[in-house]
């Protein structure tokens, strides 16, 4: 990139920015500093700092002292003022210029109605009253011809903002709208945690890192996404832990390692269950432990696959005390016995290999064998030569590795986001947990496995706010909106599909899944209705027939927890809203009192929004169980607040509990009830075999390794295999939070202000394509154009693009208009809303590469 170029840009920015009235200011300009804490006036004309946090889906939540000055943020430091030191300070270059975004060109002024067609950019201005009444009007007519449950819902994140998005909650729930989970549409669910430990996902806390001796990162880009807490891994490794990196690409986090290992894309499972043949054929596994906390001792039915259950076995009683979400299965140690759920008291003696027969109730007699027989079994074609062959990773590392970890704990295996948004995410999930569970590192501090993905759990209890009366929720996949319902879903589809979408804290239209599906949708007007709220005018305001600007997270109160460092921390408001913005809180209420003036009462109507946020978080605050106990607002007000647990020092190691003091598995999993998610691990263990039926059928019982494609893309056309042999693999970029800093300035300088893809050379070669090539990547169902960057670190056969350019990057596609959404029958077996539900796997999808022009 020339200076001239660099140069050009920073002066339209200064321009943009004069445009607006800012001026880039410095913390050195500071004359008077008031305490953090009260929020400044408009037109004071001392300087303050106040203390908030930056909340954008990249869920850092990193704590942040504004400098304002007569009224306007002039420049955003880091707050740095964690109790533990060691997670000072947070934050990165797209929070510190975050004022490029507020003050910047796309800041929506004023709410808009759409005059044109859907993405053609026209719309009117118009008041917030005649706004809000043609939405609420639209809204009212559509509930009653299609069902009120035809309205989807879109809100992001509950993590880093609990006040805002629980009054979307709230109204959606009074209103009888249907809400999508973020954590399953975003693809951040991976589905192994609810299938083998019972929860919705969990991990240890960054300052754990430091404890570890041993970790394995199979495709987690700590660097780029983790960036506040990255330090801990490099310092980690400082302290003696050896760091692992398997990941196709020589990402920055492989730069960083002791070791990197290329394999092949969605090799995961085969490389995890190759470690774990060795860990058991040589017997490096911790006998003690699977005996205790898993169900590897459980009994197995040869004829049919199924567990054995304690009432069919002649002599045997399931004992009484059982609630209805467990079962009582059967373990042998010379004898058959019952093994209790909520009990982990099976003797050392119980027989964890081999194969007996036993009489059943029926006078049947079957044979029968412990689960840990049949994962040694199913493990013995996962040798050494055939992973070198499969996941391209040396058999003599792969012994060493496996010798290694198991002889250096505490080990921690960290599972990326980016690797599990395939198809069968699940199973590499489920074969990577027996590494730390066969090897006793699970609930102990440095040790288990995590990962750390963008959507954030729920911290605490939500109910009293979320959900108003305990009234009844619709939920619904966002992925079935796209794909249609299916025969084996558990969800219920509304009888008339979705009619019309509320959006917010999102951008569904450059970040969901086909989403040029969405937009021919609205196009069509299959979908009727579009409302969105954002502060930017993105490609899903473009696409919708209201906008309503909403405020940036430093102009409004709210409550804030995601679990990557566990603090709780007020999002405090820095300025009063810009232009005519105003808080989802009020536009909430507005909304709801149009469409039924009852509704108005469950929203503070006598109170100015930030006062109600905060009467909110007293409320969650009293009512959101032992992980808040005893904070209050005041305490918010002055610093961050540890989350507490129930591990000495409140530190975050999960299943410490089930561990240490021998509790059933699963933990509760907020904001479920323990009944819906216990039902998941019904024998109260860590389950590595799964006994329902379309597990039986798709032939996962046990996890297994499965190539991509095969029951994704190929079933979908097969002519794909030939067509298209491209691995389209879309990770997250350093430079935005998704797409969120599209258009930050700054950033894009970074970038060139051109979206790249990443190819490696021997395919630059055979395609034609060398550095800086304009390119377009593409198959059956879309295309994106990028400049091509020719890079050694990248595995062979992939287009490494990062996600989250606007369309307005992309000649006006999405570069999502390639992906599909494919749903896998085993995610159908249940559905709890973002616990088990069907997971979106973006990197399953396909395409070509082409060059196209010349050279720039
Ligand atoms: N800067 C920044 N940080 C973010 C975000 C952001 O947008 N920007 N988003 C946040 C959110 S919501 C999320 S979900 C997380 C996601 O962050 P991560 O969990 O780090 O996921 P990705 O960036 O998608 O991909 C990580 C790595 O997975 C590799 N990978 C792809 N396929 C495979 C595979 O089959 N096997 C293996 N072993 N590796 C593979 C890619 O090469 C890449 O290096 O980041 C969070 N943090
Ligand atoms: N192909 C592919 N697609 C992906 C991914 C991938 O790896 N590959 N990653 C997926 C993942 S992991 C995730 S988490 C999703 C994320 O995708 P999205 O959740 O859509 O995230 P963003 O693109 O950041 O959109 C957030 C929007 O909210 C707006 N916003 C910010 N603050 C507020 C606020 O306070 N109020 C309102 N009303 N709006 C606000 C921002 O301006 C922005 O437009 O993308 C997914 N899409
Ligand atoms: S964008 Fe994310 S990592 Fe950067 S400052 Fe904000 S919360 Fe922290
Ligand atoms: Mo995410």
């Amino acid at each position: 990139m020339g200076t001239q170029n660099l140069k050009l840009t920073r002066r339209h920015f200064l321009k943009l920015t004069a445009a607006t009235g800012v001026v880039a200011g410095t913390i050195g300009t500071a004359s008077v500093i008031r305490q953090a804490g009260a929020a400044p006036k408009q037109g004071d004309s001392k300087i303050n700092y106040v203390r908030t946090t930056c909340s954008p889906n990249c869920t850092g939540a990193c704590g942040m002292n504004a400098l304002v000055e007569d009224g306007q943020i002039k420049s955003i430091i880091q707050a740095a003022d964690y109790p533990e030191a060691d997670y000072n300070p947070r934050g990165c270059l797209k929070g510190l210029s975050m004022t490029n975004l507020i003050y910047g060109p796309d800041r929506l002024q004023k709410p808009l109605i759409l005059t044109g067609k859907p993405g053609s950019g026209d719309f009117k201005e118009a008041s917030w009253n005649e706004t809000l009444d043609y939405t609420a009007g639209r809204l009212k007519e559509i509930a009653e011809k299609y069902g009120p449950e035809s309205i989807g819902v879109v809100f992001q994140v509950g993590g880093t903002g609990y006040v805002q998005k629980g009054a979307v909650s709230r109204l959606a729930t009074l209103a009888g709208w249907t809400m999508h989970h973020a954590y399953d549409q975003n693809g951040d669910l991976p589905m192994f945690w609810p299938m083998t430990f019972g929860v919705q996902s969990e991990e240890i806390e960054p300052r754990e890192w430091h404890n570890s001796r041993y970790v394995m990162v199979f495709g987690s880009n700590i660097l780029a996404t983790r960036i506040p807490d990255a330090h801990f891994l490099l310092e980690a490794r400082n302290r003696g832990a050896k760091i692992m990196v398997f990941d196709p690409n020589f990402s920055p986090t492989a730069a960083k390692a002791d070791e990197w290992f290329s394999i092949k894309p969605s090799s995961d499972a085969a490389v995890a269950l190759g470690l774990a043949r060795v860990l058991i054929e040589e017997t490096l596994y911790d006998s003690d432990f699977i005996k205790t906390f898993t169900d590897l001792p459980l009994l197995v039915r040869v004829d049919n696959g199924k567990r054995l259950k304690a009432d069919e076995v002649k002599g045997l009683t399931k004992p009484s005390d059982i609630p209805a979400y467990r079962e009582a299965y059967v373990a042998y140690n010379g004898q058959f016995r019952a093994v209790h759920p909520e009990k982990l008291d099976l003797p050392s003696d119980v027989v964890i290999e081999g194969e007996v027969d036993v009489t059943l109730k029926t006078g049947e007699t079957v044979k029968v064998k412990p689960a840990f027989q049949l994962l040694k079994e199913c493990l013995s074609q996962y040798t050494p030569e055939e992973i070198e062959k499969t996941a391209g990773i040396p058999k003599d590392d792969l012994l060493r590795i496996a010798r290694e970890m198991a002889g250096t704990k505490p080990l921690h295996v960290i599972y990326g986001a980016g690797n599990y948004q395939w198809y069968h995410g699940d199973l590499k999930g489920r074969a990577l947990a027996l590494l730390p569970v066969l090897t006793g590192n699970i609930g102990k501090p440095g040790a288990g496995i995590s990962t750390y993905a963008g959507q954030y759990r729920i911290r605490f209890k939500v109910a009293e706010w979320w959900v108003p009366e305990g009234k009844k929720q619709n939920w619904l996949p966002f992925l079935y909106v796209l794909h249609g319902p299916t025969k084996t879903m558990k969800a219920k589809w509304p009888k008339n599909g979705i009619k019309a979408l509320i959006v917010g804290w999102g951008n569904p239209f450059d970040q969901h899944n086909m989403s040029n599906r969405l937009r021919e949708m609205v196009e069509k007007e299959d979908l009727e209705f579009v409302v969105t709220t954002d502060f930017q005018m993105t490609t899903s305001c473009q696409y919708s027939h209201a906008v309503l600007p909403a405020v940036s997270w430093y102009e409004k109160t709210d409550l804030v927890a995601t679990p990557v460092h566990p603090y709780l921390q007020l999002q405090q408001r820095l300025v009063d809203p810009l232009y005519e913005g105003k808080p989802e809180f009020w536009i909430v209420r507005e909304l709801a009192k149009r469409l039924n003036p009852d509704f108005e009462k469950y929203f503070y109507p006598d109170l100015e929004p930030n006062q109600a946020a905060e009467k909110v978080i007293e409320l969650l605050l009293e009512t959101g169980g032992p992980e808040v106990a005893g904070i209050t607002l005041e305490h918010l007000r002055k610093g961050p607040v540890r989350l507490k647990s129930e591990v000495p020092g409140g530190r975050q190691i999960p299943f410490y509990e089930q561990v240490q003091h021998k509790k059933p598995f699963p933990p509760v999993s907020l904001p479920a009830k323990l009944e819906q998610t216990a039902q998941f691990v019904k024998s109260g263990r860590i389950e590595f075999y799964k006994d329902e039926d379309l597990m039986l059928q798709a032939g996962e019982a046990l996890p297994v390794h499965k190539p991509p494609f095969e029951e994704s893309e190929y079933a979908l056309n097969p002519l794909a295999k030939e067509k298209y042999q491209f691995c389209y693999v879309t990770r997250n970029a350093i430079y935005r939070v998704h797409s969120t800093h599209s258009n930050n300035v700054w950033m894009n300088e970074l970038q060139e202000g051109k979206p790249r893809v990443w190819l490696s050379p021997e395919d630059g070669q055979e395609k034609g394509i060398k550095e800086g090539d304009e390119v377009e990547i593409y198959n059956d169902r879309g295309k994106l154009t990028a400049y091509a960057i020719i890079d050694p670190g990248v595995g062979r056969k992939q287009a490494v693009f990062e996600q989250g350019w606007w369309s307005r990057y992309l000649k006006g596609a999405s570069y999502n208009s390639l992906t599909y959404p494919f749903i896998k029958p085993t995610h159908e077996i249940y559905f709890v809303p973002g616990m088990w539900s069907p997971n979106t796997a973006w990197n399953e999808c396909l395409c070509d590469v082409r060059k196209v022009g010349d050279s720039l």
